[in-house]
């Protein structure tokens, strides 16, 4: 794909082709651990993707290989600025900010896949399993390390990866803190497909094409309901949100504004009760 950058940061990289944007995490010699800045340009380039209509599919990514060979997706939180109370900002404030990510990622009314090659680890490893799809190379390494570094992610990292892998592997990897090989994740339902690490990008973008194909309201709302399905009153909320948006589209739901902005009583009547 012919990628333009699209704003400058620091920690991350942001790119569009034809419908896909690529974000891929730059932080290589951290095997792209996050800091709170890394994901607050995460969430900038969500919020801005989330307004280009013209984007269907996003890639998210790691930086690599660094220079001793080795690959990352995300290793998640960035240990050495670890404070008392979270990752230690700029300003010197604690931070979780990567849980406002995958809320944001989870909500984008867009596919996101994720491309993981290497390491894929802890908060690194949620991030991959918040994605709509995950592709993985096959040098990849999935795992969390929560209880070995002082950590854990109670949320979607524990009751979502449940929902996907089952209760007694999600158990297995949180109270074991193995690493798994990418043949391991495909068998495991963890991730789609495995292709080698070279094909990586260019599988991302054929399946990201194969989606573009395809209907963006359809797409749209098939993603908030498998959210829904997980996410309670704020999946419902998503969820209806575009059925909403859809009864705007239609003459019937534009009557009752039009007669209040005429002034006059809504006529519903050539709108029939079907079964
Ligand atoms: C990822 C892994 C297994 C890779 O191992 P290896 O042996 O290939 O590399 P190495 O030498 O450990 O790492 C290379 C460099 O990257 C840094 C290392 O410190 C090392 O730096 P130098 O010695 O070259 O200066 N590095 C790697 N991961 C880092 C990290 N997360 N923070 C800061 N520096 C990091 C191995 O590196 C590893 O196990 N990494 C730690 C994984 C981890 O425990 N992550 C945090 C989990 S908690 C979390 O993410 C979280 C949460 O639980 C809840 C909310 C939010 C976040």
């Amino acid at each position: 794909s012919n990628w333009q950058k699209v704003k400058e940061y620091e920690d991350i990289i942001y790119e569009q082709g034809d419908g896909i944007a690529k974000l891929t995490i730059n932080r290589p010699d951290k095997r792209n651990a996050f800091r709170p800045k890394t994901v607050f340009e995460l969430y900038d380039a969500i919020a801005r993707i989330r307004e280009d209509t013209s984007i269907g599919v996003v890639l998210l990514t790691g930086a690599g290989p660094h220079t001793d060979g080795k690959y990352a997706f995300c290793s998640g939180g960035d240990q050495s600025i670890r404070g008392k109370a979270g990752y230690i900002d700029d300003e010197g404030t604690p931070r979780l900010n990567v849980l406002d990510l995958q809320r944001a990622v989870r909500s984008l009314p867009k596919v996101v896949i994720a491309l993981v090659a290497g390491y894929a680890i802890g908060g690194g490893h949620v991030l991959h399993l918040i994605c709509d799809l995950t592709i993985a190379a096959d040098n990849a390494i999935f795992g969390q390390t929560g209880p070995k570094v002082g950590s854990f992610d109670g949320g979607f990292g524990a009751s979502y990866l449940a929902r996907i892998v089952g209760q007694k592997k999600a158990r297995e990897i949180w109270f074991l803190c193995r690493q798994y090989t990418a043949q391991d994740a495909l068998e495991m339902g963890l991730v789609n497909t495995v292709v080698p690490v070279e094909q990586l990008e260019a599988e991302g973008i054929n399946w990201a094409n194969e989606i573009l194909e395809k209907s963006p309201t359809a797409i749209r709302c098939l993603k908030a309901a498998f959210n829904a399905d997980c996410d309670g009153q704020m999946g419902l909320q998503e969820l209806a949100g575009n059925a909403t948006l859809l009864y705007y589209m239609t003459e019937e739901g534009s009557e009752g504004k039009q007669a209040f902005l005429e002034k006059r009583k809504p006529n519903f009547r050539d709108y029939p009760w079907l079964p």
